[in-house]
């Protein structure tokens, strides 16, 4: 057998992720926390993490790095109440940087809380009923479920799966609760044993994300569990069930890549369903590589065994056979902006927030809009899996109020008029903050844009919805594998140009052009762009249109 990762041996004998967090936590010499410890706060949705525009002068000053830590919510299906909203803004405040993340997991992060404030953050989240449990780590993230209540009047019964499957996949362990918010230690330890996790956890993280067709705004292939919800005549008959699905890979090593997840079978009813995620998590546990992290995620350990066997293995233990995956068919992967009326009369607004970053800017202040709104008690909050927010839950009456604040902090203009490319894009956090950047991401997309819309103008293409990512790694982040135009950060200013990725999810990109600047990025795309405008089909997307000119080679693609 392989030598366990140092993660593997860190995790056993971590007394259920509480290591010494504890002891981490007292010492004031230092704004970091222990190295083995840095490891296990991620279970508890936090990194360590340090302000790398910051480095070089820290260095010279001879001063530690500024640390700081970054922490992640756990929301399944992304809905927040406006009384959790308002905690949120709150905290954001008063121990963090003051800007609130939606992340492309729908879900929020605060960044740049330094090592005294993570438990009065904690205990704020926990008196609003929010916990960041098992946001990050080798263990199931946030759950994602299609954030259009527009989409299916039975909405509402899917979505409330997320946060079943949430619960089943939640660790034992009482260590959140006594590290964080001073909990006595259980007196009987058996009551945490963990069935699921023992004291191994999973080899990696571990992605679900629950799709409601015809919208993909999920990314449902690129989990390493997908549902699909299968609907006839108003009614939820069940899930297609899709597996290792992931869009990591590293730079230089042919042995890791991006993948869409394969259909498996469908499966009806809760009870199955339930049991069949537990157990794909389950084989995945007992199977997956636990020495080579790079090859650990469940999409390695599927390609590994196979996908014959991986069913097979899956319908011994669940004790029933899969069905034969039923047709299911999405047309689109996109927010719908603006206001919108859903099944049950009620209004929503989605509104647009680059990259994810609730600010106020001289533009549009959308943080102190949605205060306002959540002051008003007039509407819900949910997250889209693009990094965008859905004023939700609006009754007709209420529309009026609603739509006076979000024009009178310019959120109106700021989502009707930004370009169609610029409201379907999407960036990763990538610097200051992230230690795995080689490139910027959310700090130039806008910008990037900026210089792109004048070319889509010039060809008469600034209508067509093209979705464009750019991540400042090949760890993806923002889904960049998934987007018909993929930047792939290689080194500062430097990024893999990728193209070929369908509109809906279906397949993904590949490299066209390798670690090219901006120069080069706006000649090539101003070229690419003409021919497309020129020679597209009715209705053919600019990805679909990049594969027919060969422009690079298909992907297979999830049919
Ligand atoms: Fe991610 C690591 C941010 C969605 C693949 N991701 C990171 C870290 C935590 C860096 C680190 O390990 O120290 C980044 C923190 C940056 C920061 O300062 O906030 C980070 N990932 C994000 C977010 C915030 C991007 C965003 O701008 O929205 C997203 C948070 C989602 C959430 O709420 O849970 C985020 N990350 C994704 C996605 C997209 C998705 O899941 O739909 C992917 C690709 C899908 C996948 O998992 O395959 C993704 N992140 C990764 C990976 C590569 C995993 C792998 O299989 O190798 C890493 C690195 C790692 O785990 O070692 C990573
Ligand atoms: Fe960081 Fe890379 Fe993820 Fe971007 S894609 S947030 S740079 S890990």
């Amino acid at each position: 057998m392989s030598k366990k990762s140092a993660i593997e041996i860190i995790k056993e004998a971590s007394d259920g992720l509480r290591g010494t967090i504890r002891e981490s936590l007292r010492d004031e010499i230092t704004g970091a926390i222990r190295e083995d410890d840095q490891a296990l706060i991620k279970f508890h949705g936090m990194y360590q993490q340090d302000d790398r525009d910051r480095r070089e002068e820290r260095a010279a000053k001879k001063l530690e790095r500024l640390y700081s830590f970054m922490i992640r919510l756990r929301l399944p299906g992304g809905f927040l109440t406006p009384a959790q909203w308002i905690a949120v803004h709150e905290v954001a405040g008063e121990n963090a940087t003051g800007v609130i993340k939606i992340t492309s997991r729908q879900t929020l992060q605060l960044h740049g809380m330094i090592k005294s404030k993570i438990k009065p953050t904690i205990k704020a989240f926990n008196e609003a009923k929010l916990d960041s449990i098992a946001t990050c780590g080798d263990i199931n993230r946030n759950v994602l479920c299609s954030s259009h209540p527009k989409e299916s009047p039975i909405h509402e019964e899917v979505f409330g799966y997320a946060d079943k499957i949430s619960r089943l996949l939640m660790p034992r362990t009482r260590a959140y609760y006594e590290i964080w918010l001073d909990d006595e230690p259980l007196l009987d330890k058996k009551e945490e044993e963990d069935p699921l996790y023992q004291d191994r956890y999973l080899p990696r993280k571990f992605k679900i994300a629950i799709a409601i067709p015809p919208n993909n705004d999920v990314d449902v292939f690129a989990n390493d569990i997908g549902l699909i919800a299968v609907i006839s005549n108003g009614h939820l008959e069940g899930f297609n069930i899709a597996i290792g699905g992931g869009l990591s890979s590293t730079h230089g090593n042919p042995d890791t890549y991006p993948r869409l997840a394969t259909l498996i079978g469908f499966v009806p009813g809760e009870e199955k369903t339930l049991k069949v995620v537990y157990e794909i998590a389950a084989i995945q546990r007992d199977h997956g590589n636990r020495s080579d992290r790079k090859l650990a995620r469940l999409k390695y350990t599927l390609d590994r065994l196979g996908v014959d066997w991986f069913r097979e293995e899956l319908e011994r233990r669940v004790g029933f056979a899969l069905e034969p995956v039923r047709t299911t068919v999405f047309t689109s992967r996109k927010d719908h902006f603006g206001w919108h009326q859903n099944a049950e009369g009620l209004w929503y607004y989605t509104v647009l927030v680059e990259n994810g970053r609730v600010t106020d800017t001289g533009t549009a202040q959308v943080k102190s809009a949605l205060l306002a709104i959540a002051h008003s008690g007039k509407a819900n909050f949910r997250f889209t899996c693009n990094q965008n927010v859905i004023i939700s839950d609006v009754k007709a009456s209420d529309k009026a109020a609603i739509e006076a604040i979000l024009d009178a902090y310019g959120v109106i203009l700021l989502t009707e008029k930004s370009s169609v490319i610029r409201r379907h894009a999407m960036a990763c956090v990538a610097l200051p903050t992230c230690p795995l950047a080689l490139a910027e991401a959310q700090r130039y997309l806008p910008t990037l844009l900026d210089k792109m819309e004048p070319l889509l103008q010039k060809h008469q293409l600034q209508q067509e919805e093209i979705i464009i990512r750019m991540t400042g790694c090949p760890n993806g982040c923002a889904r960049s594998y998934a987007a018909e135009i993929g930047l792939v950060g290689t080194g500062p200013g430097r990024y893999n140009l990728q193209l070929g990725g369908d509109r809906i999810g279906q397949r993904l990109n590949q490299i066209y052009q390798e670690n090219i600047g901006e120069e080069e990025i706006l000649a090539s795309l101003d070229g690419l762009l003409e021919s497309y405008a020129a020679g597209r089909l009715t209705g053919e997307s600019f990805g679909d249109f990049a594969i027919r000119k060969q422009w690079v080679s298909s992907h297979d693609a999830v049919n």
